[in-house]
């Protein structure tokens, strides 16, 4: 089938034709709705290596509460379905890594080691501690065969974050091949809650990631030109690593933690039974939302609460698609999509938790911004870009005109105060994310857009109210960069301090 998105990218650079799965038309979707739709069975991949419906396998979990965190990043081989065997990259394991619970108040003594063959680094994504330990700076990095050591002060309200590796120009390979994981805070607050909270019953940690196969059902990973312009689509969206698992839940309220691990794909996720959104990127919200539907662009997150108290089974679908955005017309519109889960209520499980009418207060109104910024978000998609990539030098991007260099500091904003931050995307939708801050948007447009935020998708200008939380050490910086791994790896990044 020929797809607008083929036809543009059959204009440039070869593309590897997509393998399988049925496309669907996002517009469409969006007029018709999915929820009353099965998908089931329409998608089995052309190797025959992806079948819907094994048992959902949940993450294991490491406990740091006690103030302890050992890591290793490591270099393995995984089998996705069938397929054969993938060279991929995970924490203490293969492909991804563990859950590591972290609780407030308490301060963590971390520790990985790099067991890979090349350069990698972790960085707590959303965990606001200062510069030398966040883990996204250029210093940071781990040699191989190397450690680094990181004092986390935990001192933020319960959140779903994550970690991942942040080596500057190889960050989409090898969080592709799998160097990411679940960080969850826990605190107080939440457990008073009674929300739903026990791993593997009621509280599932989802990390999604789009991978694209071969013949064999070998997942690749080899980006051209196109790809890292406008982003790369899979053929499918895998869950912890699993095609359309199926999960087995208690009858009643089941917390799903959603983490768009993607390099660059955004992922609508559709639920047909009754779903609340009760938690954004920095935490829960102040009440639940009502939902049928959310979309995550790459480094969000979200936590959802379905309602399984009628029993039965429940697909949940997910439609990835690139960022899209307005210069790019029907790029974003041509989507992958199928089931990404199956839920199934067992009459025997216990239903523990509940949702309560108010999660956490409501936000206090903030402080008078005491600076105003601007950033632009540059593709530079020019003729000259494309004589650099016949070149084998690849594109190279920008945010206001500086494409990223490790000895720039861009600015120094001030501890303890906000600033209003306008954001600009001039080519496509980009996702910007900032570290060591947190964010409210001041004109949501989406549920998913309310709360306390650390990664917004810009389509457009949008401004963000920017509380500066944590503080620089030494000569670290924090990053502030497009969330698009490939755009980030091109240049699509700077740096500052606070103080
Ligand atoms: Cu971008």
């Amino acid at each position: 089938m020929i797809t607008k998105r083929n036809m543009l990218l059959g204009a440039g650079l070869v593309l590897a034709a997509p393998a399988f799965v049925h496309r669907a038309r996002a517009q469409g979707m969006m007029d018709g709705g999915m929820s009353g739709e099965t998908m089931e069975g329409s998608h089995t991949s052309a190797a025959g290596t992806l079948q819907a419906g094994e048992p959902f396998r949940h993450l294991p979990e490491i406990d740091a509460r006690g103030g302890t965190l050992r890591l290793r990043a490591m270099s393995g081989e995984t089998r996705f379905g069938s397929g054969a065997l993938t060279p991929t990259m995970g924490f203490e394991g293969s492909y991804l890594g563990p859950t590591v619970r972290v609780r407030r108040g308490k301060t963590v003594d971390a520790m990985v080691t790099n067991g890979t063959g090349g350069p990698v680094s972790t960085h707590w994504h959303g965990l606001n501690v200062p510069s030398n330990a966040d883990g996204g700076a250029p210093q940071s990095v781990i040699a191989p065969d190397a450690s680094w050591r990181a004092t986390l002060p935990v001192a933020q309200p319960a959140a779903t974050l994550w970690y991942h590796t942040h080596v500057h120009g190889r960050t989409a390979p090898d969080q592709w091949a799998g160097l990411a994981g679940a960080l969850i805070v826990d605190d107080d607050d939440s457990d008073a809650l009674g929300l739903p909270s026990t791993p593997g019953l009621d509280d599932f940690v989802l990390i999604l990631q789009d991978k694209r196969f071969d013949e064999d059902g070998r997942a690749v990973y080899q980006p051209d030109m196109m790809t890292i312009m406008h982003g790369y689509l899979g053929d499918a969206v895998l869950v912890n690593g699993q095609f359309a698992p199926a999960a087995r839940t208690p009858e009643g309220p089941v917390r799903l933690r959603f983490i768009n691990a993607s390099t660059s794909a955004q992922h609508r996720i559709s639920f047909p039974r009754p779903a609340t959104l009760i938690g954004v990127d920095q935490g829960l919200l102040p009440r639940p939302i009502e939902i049928d539907e959310a979309t995550i662009a790459p480094g969000e997150r979200i936590e959802v609460v379905v309602d399984m108290s009628d029993g039965g089974s429940a697909p949940i679908s997910v439609t990835a698609s690139l960022m899209g955005g307005m210069m790019m017309g029907m790029m974003g519109n041509d989507g992958v999509q199928h089931t990404l889960l199956t839920l199934t209520a067992d009459p025997d499980a216990p239903a523990t938790g509940r949702v309560p009418e108010r999660l956490t207060a409501d936000l206090e109104p903030l402080s008078a911004p005491v600076a105003e910024r601007s950033f632009v978000l540059q593709e530079n998609m020019g003729p000259m870009q494309h004589v650099r990539g016949m070149m084998g030098r690849g594109p190279t991007m920008a945010i206001n005109d500086e494409p990223y260099d490790p000895d720039r500091i861009s600015f120094t904003a001030r501890i303890g105060t906000v600033e209003r931050w306008t954001i600009t995307a001039e080519d496509m939708a980009h996702p910007f994310h900032a570290h060591g801050v947190k964010f409210l948007i001041p004109d949501p447009q989406r549920p998913e857009e309310t709360g306390w935020k650390d990664v917004v998708a810009i389509d457009g200008t949008r401004d963000l109210l920017v509380a500066i939380e944590a503080p620089t050490t030494g000569d670290v910086p924090f990053m502030f960069h497009c969330h698009i791994l490939e755009h980030e790896d091109a240049g699509m990044m700077g740096q500052f301090l606070t103080a």
